[in-house]
């Protein structure tokens, strides 16, 4: 049937609230045409389950396509697509290693852009608390249901014209699984299609699974229509004056403008697994979080699981891969960056990793620091920003002597040498490379009811007073401690210098609701007849007076893991003495044996107590500053706890 003209007309403006608003009922009821002059170059959008076809259908009603892809997965997909990036110089080809291609990026498109990540809800505190009288919020960003219509009809109409517009259904989670989400990403950009292929699971069998029932939709755009309006900067669509990253709890909806970089472009990731994920796991009962998840066997053949919350750039992907230095321990991965994690009727906490990638920060990148990462990035591996080497190979800040032999060409496209000044490579360039391919992945990691989690670990980077590793006295003392962190700032964002952040859960910029709520829901969590894990706080990055790291790090990190692993044994406190802050290892209960080094003990579980006052009050401050009547009283008190303890000290 032929859409009521004034239908039609309506979607054609297009007034985009309208368009959400009337969408789907019309499109249902009247049946949204296809443009006939848009060709459907791959799949059949009449075989798609009616919800789906229709979101296809305004979404190219709106961004007029020249064509539109559906997107199977396949390997002869992605070859083609390949080959058609190199073609277009969007990437070249590494001859050094296998199926490995390199990007660079205009740099005006390096990182996460959080100041133009918004969540849209009708009350702006439904989205951030309302900071104290003067104050500026910085736990998000809101925007009105308004305002997004304003700010979509100035990107969207007609933004995908002269490229394809490519249909990605995908899966966060094992296909199938029982922790697992789909959804269908809406995209410009094939470097999106070949990196979410890596990144999530696409595949057409989840459409069946969506069966037109609950999906997340995510729209992306470059923002570069042809024909172009300037001339692109190493061939990388964007339009970085309109960067707008948005989400839609209400509607499980994202979308996403101007940029391609990570996780602006790469939806499934941060816009989907953790801000819309953390809705919809209020919502269900569950928690999406920002965490790595490691499997640790001790030398008896014991296992046990553990999550670990650290801001980005902090180490999460070396900790998930290490490996330990203690004589018959052994560390697998599950995952890198996210966690889903649900009570099961057991009341036993289970996790998944909702990703099938990592996307990892290069530099730093080491056969020192993390060899199973370089392992996994040999083969199959799209690297952006790096720098390259004229063997056909990529270079980068940290990974080892720059080869010889070799020229070498930095992100900027410009001729490289130790003694330039700028950086071989961006500080947040990336490889994104399968999970399977870690040398170290774990044989549950795609278990469909995940794998169980004994231990919560929250971390950041504490140059000075926060001790190697502290464990809390109870839940609620743990949700304290989520909420209480700090570290300093990383290069995975447009933050420039390092200062010390609060960054609580390591989720500031990832939360999807209000952080006050995020807490009570966590604070929800402990029901009787659940096994809650222990939770913990661990710092790698104390220093002492002369600069210097206190603690060796990487495969060392396992002596601390240890000692975790024999806590979350234990019913009552061996291994372990009061402290002011939280339970610390007892006296020789970290094992220093066959250390190569020597280690100030004393030093790294050193509590200065003018130090834990100021921490007090700096954590009063942002709590007072930033959540203000949004804080559950539960973890106010345990700030007045800690006062009172540290004053004792
Ligand atoms: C990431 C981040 O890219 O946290 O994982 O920024
Ligand atoms: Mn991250």
């Amino acid at each position: 049937m032929a859409p009521l003209p004034v239908i039609k007309h309506l979607l054609r403006l297009p007034n985009v609230h309208l368009l959400q608003r009337v969408g789907h009922k019309a499109a249902a009821a009247f049946g949204v045409q296809l443009d006939k002059s848009i060709p459907v170059v791959h799949g059949d959008l009449d075989k798609l389950p009616p919800n789906i076809k229709n979101f296809v259908l305004e979404k190219q009603e709106l961004c007029q396509p020249s064509a539109i892809h559906i997107c199977d997965g396949s390997e002869a997909e992605n070859k083609k697509m390949l080959a058609e990036m190199v073609s277009d110089g969007e990437i070249k080809k590494l001859t050094k290693y296998e199926n490995c291609w390199y990007a660079r990026t205009d740099p005006r498109d390096v990182a996460r852009v959080e100041s133009k990540t918004v969540i849209i809800t009708e009350n702006e505190r439904d989205t951030i608390p309302k900071p104290k009288e003067g104050v500026q919020g910085t736990l998000g960003h809101w925007m009105s249901p308004p305002d997004l219509d304003v700010a979509l009809k100035d990107r969207f109409p007609g933004c995908m014209k002269g490229r394809t517009m490519y249909v990605i259904p995908f899966s966060m989670g094992p296909v199938g699984g029982t922790i697992s989400k789909y959804g269908v990403q809406l995209t410009d950009s094939k470097y999106v299609v070949a990196s979410t292929r890596i990144m999530t699971r696409i595949t057409p069998r989840v459409f069946d699974l969506i069966n037109n029932g609950d999906f997340v939709k995510c729209l992306h755009s470059v923002g570069c229509p042809k024909p172009l309006k300037r001339e692109l900067v190493s061939n990388w669509p964007c339009n970085p004056d309109k960067v707008l990253v948005t989400h839609i709890p209400a509607k499980n909806e994202i979308i996403s403008f101007g940029s391609g970089y990570g996780g602006n472009s790469l939806l499934g990731k941060k816009c989907f697994a953790l801000r819309i994920g953390s809705t919809i796991a209020r919502r269900e009962g569950w928690l999406a979080e920002h965490m790595l998840i490691l499997g640790i066997t001790n030398p008896e053949g014991r296992k046990k699981y553990i999550a670990a919350a650290f801001p980005s750039a902090c180490g999460k992907t070396n900790l998930a891969m290490m490996e330990p230095t203690l004589p018959g321990w052994k560390v697998e991965c599950v995952g890198d960056d996210i966690a889903w994690m649900k009570f099961d009727s057991e009341g036993r906490l289970r996790a998944i990793n909702p990703e099938n990638g990592f996307f990892g920060v290069a530099p730093g990148t080491s056969e020192k620091t993390n060899p199973n990462a370089l392992k996994a990035c040999m083969s199959n591996t799209v690297f952006t920003n790096v720098a390259e080497t004229s063997d056909g190979g990529v270079y980068w800040e940290g990974m080892e002597d720059p080869p010889k032999d070799v020229t070498i060409t930095s992100w900027l496209n410009e001729p490289w040498t130790l003694d330039s000044k700028k950086p071989a490579a961006h500080p947040n360039s990336r490889f994104c490379a399968p999970a399977r391919q870690c040398p170290t992945i774990d044989p549950d990691w795609e278990k469909f009811d995940g794998v169980p989690i004994d231990a919560i670990v929250f971390g950041g980077r504490r140059p000075k007073g926060v001790p190697l590793v502290y464990e809390s006295f109870n839940w609620q003392h743990g949700v304290f401690i989520g909420a209480a962190m700090r570290s300093e700032a990383t290069a995975a964002a447009e933050h420039k210098s390092k200062v010390i952040m609060h960054d609580p859960f390591a989720m500031r910029p990832f939360f999807g609701y209000n952080f006050g709520r995020y807490l009570a829901h966590w604070l929800s969590m402990n029901k009787s007849g659940r096994h809650m894990p222990k939770v913990f706080h661990v710092n790698w990055f104390r220093k002492n007076d002369a600069g210097k790291f206190m603690w060796p790090g990487f495969g060392e990190n396992s002596r601390v893991l240890e000692w975790i692993f024999k806590r979350t044994d234990s019913k009552d406190h061996s291994f372990s003495s009061e402290s002011a802050i939280g339970l610390l290892p007892s006296q020789d209960s970290i094992s220093l044996q066959g250390l190569n080094e020597a280690v100030d003990m004393e030093g790294l579980f050193h509590l200065p107590r003018e130090f834990w006052l100021e921490e007090v009050d700096a954590i009063r401050k942002y709590f007072d500053e930033q959540v203000n009547d949004d804080l559950p009283q539960e973890v106010a008190k345990e700030l007045t706890n800690l006062e009172a303890r540290v004053k004792k000290m």
